[in-house]
């Protein structure tokens, strides 16, 4: 069960905090940023640079000593969006570092997390962020759409994300939203690049496709974006590279 964990985490935390708390907490924020407008300029290829302290394929990956200077590198390398890794268990992510990284950056921020109820959705906005990932291997269609729906109410956009065909028009069944093509399969870790390739012309124009994992250089990058991604989502080789900037130059 890819949610298991997260649940399990998030459970504990409503213990502590009422979804009528982090729901309060959620409302008070400052309102979402245009997220749509941020990623509307077409002529370059959008980078989300993601905050990523472990894998489980990989391990630990970098001594992340402030997730807050690191999104500021991104940032300053010209990142439209900055993607933190909450998830505790495997990824060694936490609720703090999306506050540090939200009071740190004025780009939007994306919580990355393995989402299955909508008290994940109301942190996410009550910690600041403008994008949660819903991923449609994790969640049955109904789940999915409720979800995205949620998300949606809150002001901030859902990453849809995606490893297949059927797993694609699932994600456009959920409505408006980013859709992401995952080059990684979830449970086996296998790395698919050309994935994104395959199935982006499944999703119609206007809608953001983001390409999403197994980046480690420019050509890369380049490559996605010839094959047509309006974004590309890299971690391990960002975080990993002592200067965070040199991968986006591209
Ligand atoms: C980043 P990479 O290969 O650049 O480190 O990948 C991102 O795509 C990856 O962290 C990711 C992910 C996910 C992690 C994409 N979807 C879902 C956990 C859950």
């Amino acid at each position: 069960e890819l949610l298991a964990g997260s649940l399990q985490d998030a459970h504990q935390r409503r213990e502590v905090i009422s979804t009528a708390a982090v729901e309060r907490a959620a409302l008070k924020r400052e309102p979402t940023l245009d997220v749509a407008a941020i990623f509307a300029p077409r002529e370059r290829v959008h980078i989300i640079a993601e905050v990523k302290r472990a894998s489980p394929s990989r391990g630990e990956l970098a001594a992340i000593q402030d997730p807050a200077d690191l999104a500021a590198a991104y940032e300053r390398g010209g990142a439209s969006a900055v993607s933190v890794l909450t998830e505790q268990r495997r990824f060694r992510g936490s609720l703090d570092d999306l506050d540090a990284v939200r009071a740190r950056v004025r780009v939007p921020v994306l919580r990355k997390e393995f989402i299955g109820e909508e008290y994940q959705l109301l942190e996410a906005r009550a910690h600041g962020a403008d994008l949660a990932l819903l991923i449609a291997a994790a969640l049955d269609q109904k789940t999915f759409e409720r979800l995205a729906e949620f998300t949606r109410q809150l002001g901030m956009t859902p990453l849809l994300e995606a490893h297949s065909k059927d797993e694609v028009l699932r994600c456009l069944d959920a409505g408006e939203g980013f859709v992401g093509v995952n080059a990684r399969d979830l449970t086996t870790f296998t790395l698919h690049p050309e994935r994104f390739g395959e199935l982006q012309s499944l999703i119609p124009r206007g809608t953001i496709r983001v390409a999403e994992s197994a980046v480690a250089t420019p050509a890369d990058v380049r490559n996605y974006r010839d094959s047509g991604a309006d974004a590309v989502l890299i971690g391990e080789a960002l975080v990993t590279k002592h200067d965070p900037t040199a991968t986006l130059e591209s």
